[in-house]
């Protein structure tokens, strides 16, 4: 393994902190919240202290103390007022980590978190957070497109105010919209496309990365929202942009994803910009699939996060 270490925006000592957020009140299906913990296991800590980086290992609270004796009314909004919880609990670990400068990694969960983590990243760094959500779906339904009623299909609309539920009054950054980037959609609802081209917003399918190549794609979307590279970047990434068969252990599965080589190749380009601040690796669902499926799973995510922090192969 080899490492280079160089930030614009984290300072020597270089510090990671890895936060886990065992939450899956965001989607029906239970394991999410067994991800963090079976990355940790798998030896993250211990291997980004290879790297030579300080590691703090942290926590929010535990979600089942933030869950509310009942729900408010909301359609058909599933946890909605449990979601928010969790989701100001981690904006605040994220926000405090991202203010100390150091690297703020969540560790999730289910890609709900997504709301709690860009709001705390954004609170640090203000209007020059570019934010590149890698994913295969575009995670931008307001609560009244949602048809699943699962908040991790909308944490992008709410965390940049596209919904404005009053229960996540709370969130209030400065996240721009033209500084929001896609990369890897292959599967987008017919409200989302809607949205997507009314606001204007980046986005790379898996048309674009098979015409241009992940390469060109990635300089497009550095050109588009951060052309000297002197923006924090912060990357969210589910762990199904990948196609299944590198990433099984996952509630949303799509075919004809990115590649293992794909998406490693993403978190090293981002690497090499010396600009990232945060990450999310969501969605890793420990009790999908067979031993094999996980460990697979566990595995892809520690080296994309392992890449996107410095790792090389050469
Ligand atoms: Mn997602």
């Amino acid at each position: 393994m080899y490492t280079t270490i160089s930030n614009k925006f984290i300072k020597a000592p270089f510090s990671v902190s890895l936060i886990s957020a065992p939450f899956s009140g965001g989607q029906g299906k239970l394991g999410t919240e067994y991800g963090a913990e079976e990355m940790l296991k798998f030896g993250l800590a211990n291997q980004i202290e290879q790297m030579g980086y300080v590691v703090n290992q942290l926590s929010i609270e535990a979600p089942e103390n933030l869950k509310p004796l009942s729900e408010p009314e909301s359609g058909n909004i599933k946890n909605i007022q449990w979601v928010s919880n969790v989701c100001k609990e981690l904006s605040s670990k994220v926000e405090q980590e991202c203010r100390a400068r150091s690297l703020a990694i969540t560790l999730g969960g289910d890609h709900s978190l997504g709301i709690g983590s860009l709001d705390g990243s954004s609170k640090a760094y203000g209007d020059d957070l570019c934010v590149l959500w890698v994913d295969a779906h575009a995670d931008i339904n307001t609560f009244d497109t949602t048809e699943s009623g699962n908040i991790h299909g909308c944490p992008v609309a709410v965390a940049y105010r596209i919904e404005k539920s009053p229960i996540f009054n709370w969130v209030q950054n400065n996240l721009r919209k033209d500084r929001l980037a896609y990369i890897g959609l292959r599967d987008i609802d017919r409200e989302e496309m809607k949205i997507l081209k009314d606001l204007n917003i980046k986005v790379f399918t898996m048309y674009h990365i098979d015409k241009y190549g992940i390469s060109k794609v990635f300089d497009m979307a550095m050109e588009y929202m951060n052309p000297n590279l002197d923006r924090p970047i912060h990357l969210s990434f589910d762990i199904d942009c990948l196609d299944p068969i590198y990433a099984p252990s996952t509630g949303t599965p799509v075919r004809g994803g990115m590649t293992s080589r794909e998406g490693h190749f993403l978190c090293e380009a981002i690497s090499e910009t010396g600009c990232l601040v945060a990450i999310d690796l969501v969605e890793v669902n420990p009790r999908i699939g067979d031993t094999d499926s996980l460990s697979i799973t566990v595995e892809m995510g520690c080296s994309l996060i392992r890449c996107a922090i410095g790792e090389s192969l050469l």
